[in-house]
């Protein structure tokens, strides 16, 4: 449990960690390295690679072996589907998304998945995926019944579901480029419900929202959109001193 493990000792010593979504359909190879550079001098302490949309499966392998090359801090594979399961990654958020009304999401990607998440040695980081609101890529592609962004009570009740199936991370997804990002009063409820490391996700792009986001208990947060536009790198350096107190 290396990853688990250091990502645990990390959040210890920060009020959030900030972790990077790398969409490997988005950025060309030399656009990913680059990037992946400036947010580990920026701070982040994990980069994710993968999401809904990402599902050329070599693209996604040649992005993770040329980032592995790159950074020192840990590349952490975020599928969306089989496809998203690569090898040299150091570890993936093998994860469910309970609140999706499709049984492929939930269990059945995850079974014809887990064999090669064995064969490449990742390290498997059981994760309880929920989809908040709706009108995103990944609430339409996972067939998710997205919480409502008002509704923080649903949200902790599956979060303790997580807990007694002995989940130990929980992800609270808004959607990549949601117009509305999960509230600090959803975090704040699951944080409540769920002692293990919760990540926040989707819409977040400034300081204030992510400090907001860290006081509420979050551990993670995940940003991706704002990485995508030129000269966002100081927005993430304003964030991750905002909220881990460090500098870049
Ligand atoms: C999406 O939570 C991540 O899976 C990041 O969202 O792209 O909106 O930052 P953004």
């Amino acid at each position: 449990r290396r990853v688990e493990e250091y990502l645990k000792s990390e959040a210890k010593k920060a009020n959030a960690l900030v972790f990077v979504l790398i969409d490997s359909e988005i950025s060309n190879m030399d656009a990913s390295i680059k990037l992946a550079r400036g947010v580990e001098q920026a701070g982040a302490s994990a980069i994710l690679v993968g999401g809904s949309s990402a599902t050329d499966q070599m693209g996604m392998s040649q992005t993770v072996q040329a980032i592995k090359k790159s950074v020192k801090i840990p590349v952490i594979l975020f599928p969306g589907n089989i496809t998203g399961i690569v090898p040299e990654a150091d570890a993936i958020f093998f994860s469910c998304l309970m609140n999706s009304d499709n049984p492929y999401f939930i269990t059945q990607a995850q079974a014809l998945g887990a064999p090669s998440v064995l064969k490449f040695g990742l390290e498997a980081l059981p994760t309880a995926y929920l989809i908040i609101g709706q009108g995103t890529s990944a609430w339409f592609v996972g067939s998710a019944r997205g919480i409502p962004l008002g509704k923080p009570n649903i949200a902790a009740a599956y979060a303790l579901a997580a807990r007694f199936f002995g989940m130990r991370f929980v992800y609270l997804e808004a959607g990549s480029g949601a117009a509305t990002n999960v509230n600090p009063e959803m975090v704040r409820a699951v944080r409540r419900a769920f002692d293990g490391f919760l990540i926040v996700g989707g819409g977040i792009r400034d300081a204030g929202t992510a400090k907001q986001l860290a006081d509420a208990g979050a551990d993670a947060l995940v940003i991706g959109t704002l990485l995508e536009q030129d000269g966002k790198l100081e927005t993430l350096v304003e964030i991750t001193k905002t909220i881990q107190g460090r500098t870049a």
